[in-house]
């Protein structure tokens, strides 16, 4: 039952006003006594609150929630629901998601006390002193006449660094009357200093200019900062040949008439390599080159050729411009570059979908090299694409994502599972489009009971299950009992959990009918099992397994 609220302002009033302001119109969790009177309050607020069946599960469905919705929030209970979710959070930070994370706590009475109260690992600093690390405010709301300085410093750090934050309300709190939210509470992000802009932008334009074979590579901060457009006015402008790495698939459509595909070092295919690599000036956007979206480290990149644009500098060759934004550099340039010539080469032809329409033999038992090329067929506009850690990210890098609004994938923290609860994160985010998801056995034995969200909020993701019989990236790195797992009848999990349509398929006949069933399944979860052999994954992944050996052993 809802208590009653408080006349006036209460700080539990306070936060969510504030979380509302800020975009969030959904929160998931799992409730505990701690933090059950705050989620009173938020069942009576117009946020939605969405019980998931663990808190890890609910951190990444509201990290997927913010990459697409702007911020994405959690609520859970002390110790026990906030070392749950840490992962999550982890990755959250580490990818740069505004990912706000209440956590409920005993009575303030009990701090000062030395009562073994439940819960608690070792004492009351633990849990905030972990989150202080792994967030860019953690703040432990303990005065009700500093609420709304905690609250609003911390949701604006959110919203500027595309990164966690933490609130700790101790049961007590939730109900003390704290000042009414003022209108203006949002601090505008910090604007580039004027003249350290100008000189940035004429040397990289000048540097532009003078290529002869200039290109361009799009990383993930273009997502995380909304620049898509403005990239896309500068891919227009500039006619500059563009890739994207991994992480930053879709930042720019794949449509586009500049756009050359997925670089990612020796992995990336001829074309893309030659244009990124044989760049005479690289302009880099937002991208991060990590040991997955190199390709294990092979990228050749020479410094002395690149303009390396990121959320809050340019590095230009060896130096850098401090104070200069993204938001701002991109379309300054924009400005200073000089109009495209006409086109003297066409970019290179699509892998799949130029090459005509798919033809199925129906008997032909299903195998990764025909499966990719199959769903850049299927992929449309009406999608958001998430592909988790395993074969599912590797192989789908040559996806082709034309029209999808997005691709979902951890491609730096690499945390498996991740993509399940993201499908219900998405679903709620964005309900207009359907999400697509591609996971791998391993990772879906880690999240799998969150089918059972989805499905209780009527959500229609389709998921398909690629069941190759065990971790076949870690088979690639390095083999060994380790990587088997126990052979679930996948398909039958749905039906477990509720009503969903779920089939199996070992053909590509058999998938054709599921693909026939997902456009007629549009207001339900639609599952496919797609069966592959042990041992089929892709070159890519082959080769990346063995780079990454390499890289942790020598
Ligand atoms: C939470 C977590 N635990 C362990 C790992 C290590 N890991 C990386 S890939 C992988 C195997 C994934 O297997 P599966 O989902 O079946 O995909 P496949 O490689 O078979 O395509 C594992 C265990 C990880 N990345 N994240
Ligand atoms: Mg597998």
């Amino acid at each position: 039952m809802a208590k009653t609220r408080h006349p006036g302002s209460t700080v539990s009033d306070y936060l969510i006003t504030r979380l509302g302001q800020a975009g969030v119109k959904h929160i998931f969790g799992v409730p505990g006594d701690y933090v059950l009177d705050f989620m009173d309050h938020l069942v009576s607020s117009p946020i939605r609150l969405i019980g998931t069946c663990n808190e890890l599960n609910a951190g990444y469905a509201a990290d997927a929630y913010a990459r697409i919705n702007g911020i994405g929030a959690v609520v859970v209970t002390y110790d026990v629901g906030g070392f749950s979710v840490l992962n999550a959070v982890a990755g959250a930070y580490a990818e740069r998601v505004p990912l706000v994370v209440i956590s409920g706590a005993p009575h303030s009475a009990r701090r000062r006390e030395p009562t073994l109260m439940h819960h608690l690992a070792t004492d009351y600093r633990l849990q905030s002193s972990v989150y202080e690390k792994i967030t860019v405010a953690a703040e432990v709301l303990s005065d009700p006449e500093r609420v709304s300085e905690q609250v609003d410093r911390a949701l604006n750090a959110c919203l500027l660094h595309k990164r966690p934050v933490y609130l700790e309300i101790p049961v007590d709190l939730v109900e003390r009357p704290c000042r009414k939210p003022a209108d203006a509470w949002r601090m505008p992000p910090p604007s580039s200093d004027p003249a350290i802009l100008t000189e940035c932008v004429s040397e990289a334009a000048a540097m532009l200019s003078a290529a002869k074979r200039p290109a361009i590579l799009v990383g993930v901060e273009v997502h995380r900062f909304g620049l898509r457009n403005a990239t896309v006015a500068l891919l227009d402008k500039a006619g500059y040949p563009a890739a994207t790495t991994v992480h930053g698939k879709t930042a720019i459509p794949e449509e586009h008439p500049d756009f050359v595909g997925v670089y990612q070092g020796a992995l990336s295919r001829e074309e893309v390599r030659d244009a990124i690599e044989g760049a005479d000036c690289l302009l880099m956007l937002g991208a991060w080159l990590t040991d997955i979206t190199t390709g294990g480290f092979t990228a050749h990149l020479d410094p002395n050729r690149m303009i390396s644009a990121n959320s809050d500098r340019v590095k230009i060759r060896h130096h850098y411009f401090e104070q200069v934004y993204l938001t701002d550099f991109i379309p300054s340039l924009t400005a200073a570059l000089k109009p495209k010539p006409a086109r003297k080469t066409q970019p290179p032809p699509r892998l799949h979908a130029q090459k005509g329409p798919f033809v199925p033999e129906p008997g032909r038992p299903l195998s990764v090299a025909r499966f990719w090329p199959r769903m850049s067929r299927f992929i449309d506009e009406t999608m958001i694409v998430l592909a988790d850690t395993g074969d599912s990210m590797i192989a789908s890098a040559e996806l082709e994502t034309d029209k999808a609004e997005s691709y979902i994938a951890q491609a730096y923290y690499l945390s498996i599972g991740y993509t399940l609860p993201a499908a219900l994160g998405v679903s709620l985010a964005r309900p207009e489009k359907r999400a697509v998801v591609f996971i791998g056995d391993g990772a879906f034995q880690m999240t799998a009971q969150e089918l059972s969200t989805i499905l209780r909020c009527r959500a229609a993701p389709v998921i398909f299950l690629m069941n190759n019989d065990g971790y076949a990236v870690e088979r690639a790195i390095h083999d060994g009992p380790y990587n088997e797992l126990q052979p679930w009848k996948y398909h039958r999990l749905p039906g477990v959990f509720g009503e969903a349509v779920s089939v199996e398929a070992r053909t590509e006949g058999d998938l054709e009918r599921a693909l026939a069933t997902v456009k007629e399944t549009r207001d339900k979860l639609v599952f496919v099992e797609v069966h592959l052999a042990r041992t089929d994954y892709s070159d890519a992944v082959r080769r990346l397994g063995k780079l990454l050996r390499k890289l942790s052993v020598e």
